[in-house]
């Protein structure tokens, strides 16, 4: 029997963050503690490219493209949506999280769903502080465990020839 699992360790991988400038008192602690995730991985300054759209509506798009130029084992997707202060909240929130579904199966690269989705600013910014309960964290963690756990199935699959 074979059990494949990913790790908390990814030097020598590459990460993209891409973060939305929308609700940027949110999102760049986000960035922040996502960095600092990816630092404490073993990932290298030079590993880390961020990309800074206007709203969490480019995230998709920007994430499927920074994954076909083939540099990143990994994209960290950062935003934050709040229902009183979005009418139309639901269709951003699910236009996000489907667009990050298909830009990941379309590409195979992982990407990380770091968009926060809350009724007030106080439970954004809840969400925000520094640490490992900060969701950029949470996100970034997400990305390196994927970005490994894909390496190791990579390796098994070239080994068996298939
Ligand atoms: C327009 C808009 C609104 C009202 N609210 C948010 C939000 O809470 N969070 C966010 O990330 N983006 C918001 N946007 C911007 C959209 O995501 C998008 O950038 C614009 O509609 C332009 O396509």
């Amino acid at each position: 029997m074979l059990t494949l699992e990913g790790t908390t360790h990814a030097s020598g991988l590459r990460f993209a963050i891409v973060v939305a400038r929308f609700n940027d008192f949110v999102t760049e602690p986000l960035r922040a503690s996502a960095v600092a995730a990816l630092t404490a991985a073993g990932v290298s300054d030079d590993g880390v490219t961020t990309l800074h759209v206007p709203g969490s509506f480019e995230l998709p798009l920007a994430a499927q493209r920074a994954a076909e130029t083939g540099q990143f084992d990994g994209i960290v997707c950062l935003g934050c949506l709040i229902r009183g202060a979005t009418p139309h909240f639901e269709y951003i929130a699910a236009a996000v999280a489907h667009g990050l579904t298909v830009a990941a199966a379309a590409t195979g690269v992982p990407m990380a769903f770091g968009v926060l989705t809350t009724n007030s600013a106080e439970e954004a910014l809840e969400r925000a502080q520094p640490g490992s309960g900060n969701k950029g964290w949470e996100a970034a963690m997400a990305a390196v465990e994927m970005a490994t756990l894909l390496a190791r199935l990579e390796r098994v699959a070239s080994r068996s020839g298939a």
